[in-house]
């Protein structure tokens, strides 16, 4: 089993210009929150640091689109998605936002320290200007012909119909999306960070890692490598964003690129976190004590910014210094894409299930087991209604929510809702579980971030159990043996106990109540909590002879029902006719002005 001292899990900062859905739940935050889980499980020291990306382009485009401030857009975002994110149970240690003193203290910090080691480079180049609007224009705020499928509406940056990466110079019949204005091609100042300079460190940084990372994680950060890295502008004219720390004239205007101070908002908000905590310097032994372990999950999209961008600022900053030095990821775990029902996920095109719209209607529980056993490790894996339906029902209902009440319930009837007899060492071996093998698998299944197989590890347990109980025939012992009948119960109800403890990782509300049903008085949060560590409980019985069971057993998941499903499928449906339509559209679009007609 792998010890360290600490590890720092970070999360990608979601834009907050738009609610999550449950593929950016599926990518990125209900895998850190399992791994997260499991290690407190554990009794390891754990700190998961998340928060909002509140600046750049996406911010601003949303603000103009809904004719509010950039400061409204983020404030309705941040809120909404911190909300969702606590009511899926996402336990995050610290939710910080871009926008706050102490981040933007510690951009400015970065981009001076590499400032004033001579690192940046000035570079003049020419970019479109918008005369109406008196201001440059990021890539994102033109659009134009698509040179490559003559898309109308290709943005200054890619194409979303045919998916190639371009430059707004590339694209036919230019406009800008701030006044419909053709733009002209003015010049302008920014600072370029020296990514090239980094090669060779970068390339033995990702080779040092070249066995733990997952197989997309290289291969996409080797195609970056080899092509060889370049300079990247990381400054861009925009008044919403974080002024550069120079009071010279070329300066004004100018703020980092939103991709330089994003990454840089972990480090902000593990410092917040610890002032918070009491102890504002706590952040450093996250962050430069090299026995610290550090993780950041993300999207396929975001790898190379992690694996190339963010370890090259960090070593931009180390380069020269005996003190403060950081820590590089140990290891970035990027997972592929989660579709909805065949389909990628679009937040323009509204084509998503909303995190917080999901759970005004079922429970969390339900949703991060049904993502934990599709989470989309090596490939693509997809949301369906029908899957969550099922999975709900047959698995989290019918097996464990069916044997949990049963066990409670029959104790309750026939010995007094009292644990009847002890469950001794030897009959703690149940056939189909070795609990010691369970627990090493288990700790193998999550430290290499296979959730799908921790998952399915609980969910077999309690097929076991379910199976052990129903073959036991307890009801129909009792009549001639309630000795043989007492056995069966204490075994179950401690077999309830254990499930609740693996399982805890995947649906801690549920396991929480598993407990209380079982008259147990600290939560696992509560022991959690108290700095004890739990997992290792499932190798022994925990209730003891005689331990008193709550009275009432409640039903932990309540089935879905066909009905429930229709007005979403029936959504799907409207959503996908809508999408059609556009696509024919675009292409009649496309042909009146294609420059070959
Ligand atoms: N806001 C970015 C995105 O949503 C992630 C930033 S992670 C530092 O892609």
């Amino acid at each position: 089993m792998l010890h360290v001292k600490r590890t720092l899990v970070t999360t990608a900062l979601p834009y907050a210009n738009g609610p999550v859905h449950l593929g950016h739940l599926a990518g990125v935050y209900l895998p850190a929150d399992l791994y997260v889980r499991y290690k407190r499980l554990k009794g390891d020291n754990i700190i998961h640091i998340g928060g909002s990306d509140e600046h750049g382009v996406p911010i601003t485009l949303t603000a103009e689109k809904e004719g509010i401030s950039p400061r409204d857009v983020v404030d309705r975002y941040h809120g909404m998605n911190l909300d969702a994110f606590t009511k899926c149970g996402i336990s995050f240690n610290y939710y910080g936002r871009t926008t706050s003193a102490v981040h933007h203290a510690t951009a400015r910090e970065f981009f001076s320290e590499i400032e004033n080691k001579g690192m940046f480079t000035r570079k003049t180049e020419k970019q479109f200007f918008d005369k109406k609007a008196n201001r440059f224009l990021s890539d994102r705020y033109i659009t134009g012909t698509c040179p490559i499928c003559s898309n109308p509406d290709a943005n200054g940056d890619q194409c979303e119909q045919c998916g190639t990466h371009l430059s707004p110079l590339e694209l036919i019949n230019p406009k800008s999306k701030l006044s419909d204005a053709t733009p002209e091609l003015r010049e302008t100042l920014h600072w370029y960070f020296p990514l090239g300079r980094f090669q060779s460190e970068l390339e033995s940084y990702v080779q040092s890692h070249d066995k733990e990372w997952r197989p997309n994680v290289i291969n996409y950060t080797r195609t970056w490598l080899k092509q060889g890295l370049n300079d990247r502008a990381i400054t861009r004219d925009l008044s919403w964003g974080i002024k550069l720390p120079l009071e010279t004239p070329e300066a004004s205007g100018k703020v980092l690129y939103v991709w330089f101070d994003a990454v840089l908002g972990y480090i902000s908000f593990t410092k917040e976190w610890a002032a918070q905590s009491g102890q504002p310097e706590l952040w450093r032994e996250y962050w430069q004590d090299p026995e610290c372990r550090m993780i950041n999950f993300i999207g396929k999209d975001n790898v190379v910014f992690h694996t190339l961008m963010f370890p090259a600022i960090l070593m931009a900053w180390n380069k020269g210094r005996k003190t403060d030095l950081y820590n590089l990821a140990d290891n970035v775990p990027a997972s592929e894409f989660m579709n909805f029902e065949g389909r990628k996920f679009s937040k323009s095109r509204n084509y998503a299930v909303y995190l917080g719209d999901f759970l005004e209607k079922f429970p969390a529980d339900t949703l991060r087991y049904c993502i934990a056993m599709n989470y989309p490790e090596n490939k693509d894996s997809d949301f369906s209604w029908l899957d969550f339906q099922n999975r709900t029902n047959g698995e989290l209902a019918d097996t464990l929510g069916n044997f949990i009440k049963r066990s409670i319930d029959f104790t309750n009837s026939r010995f007094d809702g009292k644990v009847p007899c002890e469950c001794t060492p030897e009959e703690w071996k149940i056939p189909g579980i070795d609990w010691k093998e369970t627990l090493e698998k288990l700790d193998q299944a999550f430290e290499a971030f296979h959730f799908r197989e921790a998952t399915s590890l609980g969910m077999d347990i309690a097929r076991t159990a379910n199976r052990f109980l129903t073959e036991s025939e307890p009801w129909k012992v009792i009549k001639s043996d309630r000795e043989g009948a007492a056995k069966t119960m204490a075994i179950s109800l401690n077999l309830c106990y254990a499930l609740a403890l693996v399982l805890y990782p995947v649906i801690p509300e549920t396991a929480n109540r598993i407990l209380a049903m079982l008259g147990v008085e600290k939560s696992i949060d509560d022991q959690l909590d108290s700095g004890k560590s739990c997992i290792a409980q499932i190798l022994t019985p925990q209730l003891e002879k005689g331990h008193q069971l709550r009275k009432h057993s409640e039903i932990l998941f309540t089935k879905i029902e066909d009905a429930e499903l229709a007005p979403e499928l029936k959504k799907i449906e409207d959503l996908l006719a809508l999408t059609e339509e556009r696509e024919a559209k675009n292409e009649a679009k496309a042909m009146d002005f294609s420059p070959l007609i």
